[in-house]
C-alpha cells in the first residue's frame, strides 16, 4: 500500500517540552537550551503495524497569549494532535483543557485523534500532577494517555505510534460510518445485524503506558530530500 500522509500538531503550554519531544522523535537528540519562539514543521517517514506513513509534524510555539482567536483554520488541517503538559507543572496541565477545546471546536467533533503526553516524567521528585489525574483527563477527552520524557527518550516513539494508530482507527470509523450510509450497506446487511468493525484486527491500545515495554519496532527515517523539504518543512 502506498504511504499515507498525516498532519500532526504538537500543542501545549510554553516550556513543557514540545520542541524537545519533536527533536527527540526526529533525531533522537536532546538539548537543554530553551527557545520559546521556535516553531517549525518537520517531515518524517515511519512504519507502524507494517504500514508506511509520512508524518508532517508542526511544533507550535507562542500561541499561548492569543489562543482565543488563534488559528482554528490551521488546527482544522491537523489529522492528529499531541497535547503536552509537564508532570512538574500543574499550571501546564490546567492549560490543556483550553487546547483540547480549541481542537474540538476546530474539528467540530469530540472524537479527534489526540494523545495526552505527560512529559518530563524523569522529574518524578518534582511531580505536581498525579498519573491518575492525567489519565482521567485523557479519558474525558477520548484520548490516549502516555507519560514521556524527551530528556531520556522514554515513550517518545511509542507516543507517535499510538497517535498514528488513533488516526488510523478514526479513519476506519469514518469509513465504517460512510459504509452504513451507503445503499450498498443496506442492500447487503439490511442496515441491522452485527457487522465486524474494520478496526477489529488492530491490537487494543487504549490504556496506560507508563512503565510498559516499547510498543514495538518503529522504523523511522527523517526525510531529507529536496522535494520533501519543499513540500513539508515550511515555517508556519
Ligand atoms: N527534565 C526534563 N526537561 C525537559 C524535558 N523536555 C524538555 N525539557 C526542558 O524544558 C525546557 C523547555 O523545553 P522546550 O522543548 O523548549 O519547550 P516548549 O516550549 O514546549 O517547546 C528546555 O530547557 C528543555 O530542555 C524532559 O522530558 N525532561
Ligand atoms: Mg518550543
Amino acid at each position: 500500500m502506498p504511504s499515507q500522509r498525516f498532519s500532526i500538531v504538537v500543542v501545549g503550554d510554553g516550556a513543557v517540552g514540545k520542541s524537545a519531544m519533536t527533536l527527540r522523535f526526529l533525531r533522537d537528540q536532546f538539548h537543554d537550551e530553551y527557545d520559546p519562539t521556535i516553531e517549525d514543521s518537520y517531515c518524517k517517514h515511519v512504519e507502524v503495524d507494517g504500514q508506511e506513513y509520512t508524518l508532517d509534524i508542526t511544533d507550535t510555539a507562542g500561541q499561548e497569549e492569543y489562543r482565543g482567536h488563534w488559528n482554528d483554520k490551521f488546527m482544522r488541517a491537523g489529522d492528529g494532535f499531541i497535547c503536552v503538559y509537564s508532570i512538574a507543572s500543574m499550571g501546564s496541565f490546567q492549560e490543556l483543557v483550553g487546547f483540547r477545546n480549541q481542537i474540538w471546536r476546530a474539528k467540530e467533533s469530540e472524537e479527534v485523534p489526540i494523545v495526552i503526553a505527560a512529559n518530563k516524567s524523569d522529574l518524578e521528585q518534582e511531580r505536581e500532577v498525579e498519573s491518575a489525574t492525567g489519565e482521567e483527563f485523557a479519558k474525558l477527552s477520548n484520548a490516549f494517555y502516555i507519560e514521556t520524557s524527551a530528556k531520556t527518550g522514554f515513550n517518545i516513539n511509542e507516543m507517535m505510534i499510538e497517535l498514528v494508530r488513533e488516526i488510523v482507527r478514526s479513519r476506519q470509523r469514518e469509513g465504517y460510518a460512510d459504509m452504513q450510509d451507503s445503499p450498498y450497506y443496506h442492500e447487503q446487511y439490511g442496515g441491522h445485524g452485527f457487522v465486524e468493525e474494520p478496526q477489529a484486527h488492530l491490537p487494543p491500545t487504549k490504556g496506560y503506558m507508563k512503565n510498559t515495554t516499547p510498543a514495538g519496532p518503529l522504523n523511522n527515517e527523517e526525510v531529507e530530500t529536496e522535494e520533501s523539504r519543499f513540500c513539508c518543512c515550511s515555517i508556519m
